[in-house]
């Protein structure tokens, strides 16, 4: 019999399949599970008015029964996360590297569902805690679903899986007293750090402003892992997958993150909500780093090595294509929730290599999916269902949806006529690439992952002067919160290894001593009496001493879309003044809300009626961007009255954000501390040599401080009361 050919079926048959699972309920009448329609949702069935409730009220019982029931468990790591959907568009073949069919069809999108996430805390934590993020993409293409299920940081703490639990155990809650949440910053955490030098390039990152993303749609992506792809001959190259944001990758600043925290612990999650809501849909490229087979050993460091990244300075991020998130899901449990990302789900023409943690990732994510989802079908729940048919002899199983009409589960069989078929390589069918391996079974680590240091100080060399005094600052907070010195003390060392400075301005803040050198060097690997076995100093002289890419201080800075800026202003406030500076400010497409005293309306000094979007009450500096104070003397007069006011403007000071007056605005500027820390800003003086600070500009130029990001410089004269 003729074999049937897979029916391939139309690149945005996800949406529809999503559609198809959708309810609404407008228009129809409440039922019960059983399609039974309800004619009273407010009262139980009770033995008279004032009676206990009867047992046999089934309706009361299906949903109460059914709302105890409501909870899964949380996932193990990034339980914090929200996502999206979008469409992944290639720009161009790569059929030189790769067979896989959506790296090569540039004729429609690929249909895409992006969760991000935090990786320490609960499922109801803050999004502004300092962690690594989870960046998960999965693909729904046309020759089944690709998850790329990556991190905003290219390096990862450990080399090999079977240290995952130990990490993850560290960095939770301590056991004792389940604190803190959401928090490196304790003894467990740090003891754990310390004995793992392995983990010094990645704590680099985690204790730079890459942690503390302005959001979720300003941060890179990456692969993480080296991975291979496959072209139609076999021939592999290995590859480091990249994401870059169009909108650039930008912070908040530390004291702002902990505010927001109890601000809007959801700010990430509104904001990328927001921003999809409103039309302005964030992008990133997908890159591609490409390295011949015959190139694997030509690196200062091991490819396999998750440990390290490939700087772009030596093999370039190519950009193949862009994702952009267009869709909000429509129900947060049915899609963000549920859906079950693995880095094993992957397609012809894209394969594994031999990265030990990468291996270990490869049995850990069905596996958690079955107690998290409950079943081994979880590959059914629509955010999960490929756009392709599914066809194979698995059966059964708790929650099975799919109704399977063959006579046959089994293979071979004459019964189905041998169905469903193997399918070829020419049809499709996936073919690992054939490693040739010629080893002995042994549990050791390779000499090639023994430099744990160079990177790390790649890394924080290639920093800006702020940068690396946020990393200082970020040690010294955190190494200040734990409460064992010994484990502070094996911190220190470490950081010598990384660079002198830092090891001694962070003991600086500490009160301590730099020790000489580290008590564990370099870890082979840490056995269970403490001793270091193996003990070989390795240094692999990087090539470059410094990577522009790693340093955020060379990123997109020309635009304002999606920014958040306040006006400040009340009754008697210019409304020419206001309104030529909101329009502007939104012809850039950034978003403006004016803040006053209290809600409702504000009168124009010409006697306009302004809509306030919120109070000083319900809002802060710290969920904005920038800052505007319109001309007015009546409105600045009373807004220099209001404390909060005054906090407002130094607090956005304090953080390096833009700030704008017009006219009398500037009166609020002078009460505030901006006036100490720039002696000359008064309005008749215009004499300011802070760039972020603008005293009766033009609004272009507001846009172009906004568009900085922002004036970090302004954290050199330091501490403003706010
Ligand atoms: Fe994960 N990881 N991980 N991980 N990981 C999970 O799977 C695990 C690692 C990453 O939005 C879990 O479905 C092990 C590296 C992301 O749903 C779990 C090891 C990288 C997400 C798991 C790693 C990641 C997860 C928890 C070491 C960056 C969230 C829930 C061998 C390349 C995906 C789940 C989402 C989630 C295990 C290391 C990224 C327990 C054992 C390295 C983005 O299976």
């Amino acid at each position: 019999m003729a074999k049937k050919k897979i029916e391939k079926k139309v690149a945005n048959e996800k949406v529809n399949d999503l559609k198809s699972n959708t309810q609404n309920g407008e228009g129809q009448m409440l039922s019960t599970n059983q399609g039974l329609l309800i004619n009273d949702n407010q009262n139980s069935l009770k033995s008279g008015e004032r009676g206990a409730t009867l047992l046999e009220d089934f309706i009361l019982r299906e949903k109460i029964t059914h709302f105890d029931h409501e909870r899964i468990p949380e996932r193990i790591v990034h339980a914090r996360g929200t996502a999206a959907h979008g469409i992944f568009q290639l720009y161009k073949p790569i059929a030189q590297y790769t067979k896989a069919k959506f790296l090569n069809d540039t004729s429609k999108p690929t249909p895409v569902f992006a969760r991000f996430s935090t990786v320490a805390g609960s499922r109801g934590s803050s999004d502004l805690a300092r962690d690594v993020r989870g960046f998960a993409v999965k693909f729904y293409t046309e020759e089944g679903n690709y998850d790329l299920v990556g991190n905003n940081m290219p390096a990862f703490f450990i080399q090999d899986a079977i240290k995952f639990p130990d990490l993850i155990h560290a960095v939770k809650p301590e056991p004792h007293n389940e604190i803190p949440q959401a928090a490196s910053a304790h003894d467990t955490f740090w003891d754990f750090i310390s004995l793992m030098p392995e983990s010094t390039h990645m704590i680099m990152w985690v204790m730079s402003d890459r942690a503390i993303p302005r959001s979720l749609r300003m941060m890179e992506g990456f692969g993480v892992h080296t991975f291979r792809l496959i072209n139609k001959e076999g021939v592999s190259h290995f590859v480091k997958f990249h994401w870059k944001p169009l909108l650039g990758i930008h912070s908040v600043a530390w004291d702002e993150a902990q505010k927001i925290s109890g601000k809007d612990p959801d700010f990430h999650r509104r904001d990328l909500f927001e921003a999809i809501e409103s039309g302005a849909f964030p992008e990133w490229e997908l890159g591609v780093q490409i390295i011949p087979e015959e190139d694997e050993h030509k690196f200062a460091f091991d490819l396999l090595d998750p440990t390290k990244l490939i700087p772009e300075e030596i093999i370039p991020v190519q950009r193949i294509g862009k994702m952009t998130l267009n869709r909000n899901p429509d129900n947060y449990f049915a899609e963000t929730e549920q859906v079950a990302y693995h880095p094993g789900h992957i397609v012809p023409g894209i394969d594994f290599t031999n990265d030990p943690l990468l291996q270990g990732r490869l049995f850990s994510y069905t596996d958690t999916q079955l107690s998290r989802l409950g079943s081994p079908n979880f590959h059914e729940i629509p955010i999960n269902r490929p756009i392709v048919p599914v066809m194979n002899n698995q059966r059964d199983g708790h929650m099975r949806q799919t109704i399977n009409s063959d006579k046959t589960s089994y293979q071979p069989n004459t019964i189905s006529n041998g169905c469903p078929f193997q399918a070829k390589a020419v049809d499709g069918g996936f073919t690992s690439f054939q490693e040739r391996i010629d080893a002995k079974k042994i549990r050791e680590r390779s000499r090639s992952f023994l430099d744990h240091f160079s990177q790390a100080t790649l890394f924080f060399n290639s920093q800006a002067e702020y940068e690396k005094n946020h990393i200082i600052d970020a040690l010294t907070f955190e190494l200040g919160k734990v409460e064992r010195i010994e484990i502070r003390e094996r911190m220190l060392g470490i950081l010598t290894q990384v660079d002198k400075t830092l090891a001694a301005k962070v003991a600086d803040g500490l009160g301590m001593m730099v020790p000489e050198q580290p008590m564990y060097p370099i870890n082979h690997s840490v056995p269970a009496d403490g001793i270091q076995k193996n003990y070989e100093p390795v240094s692999m002289k990087q090539s470059i001493e410094r990577s522009d890419a790693l340093s955020m201080a060379n990123t997109i800075k020309s635009s304002i879309k999606t920014r958040y800026i306040a006006i400040l202003a009340t009754n008697g406030v210019d409304e020419n003044s206001l309104t030529e500076m909101k329009n502007a400010l939104e012809a850039e497409g950034a978003k403006t809300k004016v803040v006053a005293l209290k809600l409702g309306t504000i009168t124009g000094v010409k006697g306009k009626e302004i809509k306030v979007d919120q109070s000083f009450l319900n809002t802060s500096s710290v969920l904005f961007d920038a800052v505007y104070i319109p001309s007015g003397e009546k409105s600045a007069n009373a807004l220099i009255a209001d404390p909060d006011a005054i906090h407002f403007v130094n607090e956005a000071y304090k953080h390096c954000k833009a700030i704008a007056a017009n006219g009398d605005g500037v009166n609020l500027l002078n009460k505030s501390e901006v006036k100490i820390k720039n002696k000359d800003a008064d309005k008749n003086q215009n004499s300011i040599t802070d760039m972020g600070l603008l005293i009766d500009k033009p609004s272009k130029d507001f846009i172009g401080a906004i568009a900085q990001h922002r004036f970090w410089e302004r954290e050199k004269q330091r501490k403003v009361s706010a």
